[in-house]
């Protein structure tokens, strides 16, 4: 077999140039409407202040949910005017936080708020960078690096770190950590700490409000840290495999504006500095009865939860909020095709606002593919016939959109894959480098005390730590109006004699009247979770619904009343339940950053709301604990996990039974077979 790499052209779409008439109401702020919001923001702060404005967070506002599905499943699109197009905006000005509200078609501000409460907007790149460089123009900072190390300034680099909130109770400034690295000649600084020097950034008055030279600890060996493949030595290997996967008609979806259809499948992918990639509006062509049916409305990463499990000074505070404070679309990174994404993809750009307001671009932040993985979408091999095998087989075939955020140390692989017969499988890939401290000890058998961490390296240890991602759902089964079914499996004993089994299982259906009700940690109890739509069912009588089939559940193991738990309470339960709210939009709360956890899934569940029958949103977290280990190092292969949301008696029958097979394409002559049956 001949070993063949097949390159086609890779397609790139941009929607810069998409004029504004021609927008969807759920659409990313354009690069010109960001400017916009700079401009009509910037003449509204515009008297001088010591503190000038700054952009943290510049997004679509989410407009009226009842306004987008009439303007989307109107017959005609010039019929009904589409929800006026809002920016929201989180700035600082004059030491405040402002949330303001732009109209972008009246070019004026809606409204504007300054925020009294606890907790900040998200960081900005800038004021990260500007904050990382502070240490190099201050005396302390370069005498223990100088003189008290006796290390090269000019090899250092400093990164900044959340600082969390731990129970202060008079109102805090807006801070950051800044903590620094040895590159000494090499570039994997995570692998690389200078322990002991930790400083704390005002960031308003961006000034080192304080400075902590506590220990001293060997750097890190720079020795097999590297990842890059120019820096490595002999012995290679394994060679992978040539392979390209070929469509010949061009790709098998169409990509018009935003709106993604293929196969069955119709949906709008968006893009926000916060969240990253928002699929909306996802519904299924159902051929038995001739239309689309709706999903899901809303779905994203609402917010990811990473607290180190290390007490001591240089790490406790270490409890990251990765999407309120760093942004997943902030820190998206352009992927590469062929590797991160195979030869069929379509790649698309994003757009954020930086810090003074201006778009910033993200080239190829997404990429679009088929995966044709030699998976079996269903088969059977029937041999209890006389005299003859009936045998079908149908290969499968599903739609993936991808991002990567690389936020620091860790980049995280979030997928949004779409199936024909009807599930959508949502994916978390882990990978990148691991956050290390310096350590005195060169061998495991030394260690006699807690070092809060796996040993991985000559003076490396890795700090355990937990990945928690939280993810909104706002399903809408075939119309808004639906409820969420616990169906519990319970253990019956057979006592009357009448069967020789003592046991079996079976199904006990309870609908959840309100949020507290539907507060689950699957672990517990083996129950099969449904959101379903209690006015519709199929001919037999069944209600029609979309099963959570969870995966990666993982539950915290801090204890309740620790300040980071109180902060990411949205952690205690895997599945949650609310009722539609256009302000709930992030699991962590609005204001993440030094938050106090008085504004957060858990808290606004405790009204316990009514959630039957209406319109509901599902927040499942799915969790990491992370015990690191030697092939982790210098670099870490992806760790996956995820969950399913996955049809139950939605459709009459198996909707990919009539499926049409793929053409087989022989490359290797110009004739072309099919199966069609
Ligand atoms: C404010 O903006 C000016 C002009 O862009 C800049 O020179 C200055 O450093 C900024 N001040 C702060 C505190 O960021
Ligand atoms: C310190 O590092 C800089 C930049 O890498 C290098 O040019 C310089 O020679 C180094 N100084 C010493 C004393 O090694
Ligand atoms: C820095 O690099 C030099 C040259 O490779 C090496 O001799 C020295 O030990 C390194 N210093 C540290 C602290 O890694
Ligand atoms: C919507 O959510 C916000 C924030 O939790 C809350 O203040 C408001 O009362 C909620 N509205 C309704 C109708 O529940
Ligand atoms: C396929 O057909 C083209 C044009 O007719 C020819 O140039 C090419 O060599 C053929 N390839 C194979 C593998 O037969
Ligand atoms: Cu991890």
């Amino acid at each position: 077999m001949a070993k063949l790499l097949f390159i086609f052209s890779i397609f790139f779409f941009s929607f810069s140039s998409i004029s504004s008439q021609n927008l969807h109401p759920l659409d990313p702020l354009t690069p010109s409407e960001i400017t916009l919001v700079q401009t009509i923001v910037r003449k509204e702060y515009s008297s001088p202040s010591k503190y000038n404005l700054t952009f943290q967070y510049v997004g679509l506002d989410d407009p009226e949910k009842s306004s987008v599905l009439k303007w989307q499943y109107s017959r005609s699109k010039t019929l009904v005017h589409p929800p006026p197009r809002q920016a929201l905006v989180h700035a600082r000005f004059d030491k405040q936080t402002i949330e303001i509200i732009v109209d972008l078609s009246t070019r004026s501000i809606v409204s504007k708020q300054v925020h009294r409460g606890h907790g900040f907007p998200m960081f900005t790149d800038e004021e990260q960078t500007m904050a990382s460089e502070l240490p190099f123009s201050f005396g302390p900072f370069k005498d223990s690096i100088i003189k008290k190390r006796g290390l090269n300034i000019s090899e250092v680099v400093c990164s900044t770190l959340s600082t969390g909130w731990f129970g202060e109770v008079k109102r805090s400034d807006r801070v950051i950590k800044v903590q620094c690295f040895y590159l000494n000649g090499t570039t994997n600084l995570y692998l690389r700490p200078i322990e002991g020097i930790t400083m704390v950034i005002n960031l308003d008055d961006m000034k080192i409000a304080d400075y902590q030279d506590r220990i001293r600890v060997p750097v890190p060996k720079a020795e097999g840290t590297d990842f890059q493949m120019s820096e490595q030595r002999p012995p290679f290997g394994p060679r992978l495999n040539s392979v390209g996967i070929v469509t010949p008609g061009g790709p098998g979806f169409k990509v018009d504006g935003h709106t993604i259809s293929w196969l069955n499948w119709a949906f709008h992918l968006g893009f926000d500095a916060r969240v990253g990639p928002i699929i909306s509006l996802a519904s299924i062509y159902d051929s038995e009865k001739h239309k689309y049916r709706r999903v899901l409305y809303r779905g994203y990463v609402s917010e990811l939860f990473v607290p180190y499990m290390d007490p001591t000074d240089e790490v406790y505070f270490r409890t990251f909020f990765d999407c309120g404070e760093d942004g997943f679309g902030q820190t998206a990174v352009s992927l590469e095709p062929l590797a991160d994404c195979p030869s069929n993809a379509v790649f698309m750009d994003a757009y954020y606002a930086g810090q003074d307001g201006s778009p910033v671009k993200v080239s190829n932040a997404f990429c679009v593919f088929e995966q044709h993985a030699g998976n079996i979408m269903w088969r059977h091999t029937e041999s209890g016939l006389p005299d003859q095998e009936v045998r079908e087989v149908r290969a499968d075939v599903s739609l993936i959109v991808r991002m990567v955020a690389t936020v620091g140390n860790y980049d995280y692989i979030l997928d949004w894959e779409f199936k024909p017969s009807g599930s959508i499988k949502i994916g978390v890939g882990l990978t990148g480098v691991l956050a290390t401290k310096g350590s005195a000890y060169t061998h495991v058998d030394q260690i006699k005390e807690d070092v809060y961490g796996a040993f991985l390296a000559e003076n490396t240890v890795a700090i355990h730590h937990d990945h928690f991602l939280n993810y909104y759902l706002d399903l809408d089964v075939d119309g808004e109006a639906n409820s969420f079914v616990k169906t519990n499996l319970v253990t019956k004993r057979v006592t009357d004699h009448s069967s020789p089994r003592k046991s079996y299982w079976t199904v006990e259906r309870e609908t959840a009247r309100t949020e507290l009700d539907a507060r689950i940690q699957v672990a517990l109890k083996p129950s099969e979770l449904a959101v379903i739509n209690p006015n519709k069912r199929t001919k037999v009588g069944n209600n029609i619904g979309y099963r959570l089939i969870p995966g990666s559940a993982a539950s915290p193991l801090l204890v309740n009343d620790d300040y980071p738990q109180i902060r990411a309470a949205f952690t205690n339960y895997n599945v949650w339940v609310t009722p539609y709210n256009k302000s709930e939009k992030w699991a962590g709360g609005k204001y993440v950053s030094q938050s106090r956890g008085d504004d957060n899934l858990a808290v606004w569940t405790l009204r316990n709301r009514k959630i039957e029958n209406k319109d509901i949103v599902l927040w499942y977290t799915i969790g990491f604990h992370h015990v690191p280990c030697q092939e982790e190092f210098p670099v870490m292969p992806t760790l996956s996990g995820g969950f399913e949301l996955r049809p139950v008696n939605f459709f009459e029958r198996n909707p990919v039974l009539k499926v049409i097979p793929a053409k087989h394409v022989n490359l290797f002559s110009n004739c072309t077979t099919t199966t069609n049956p």
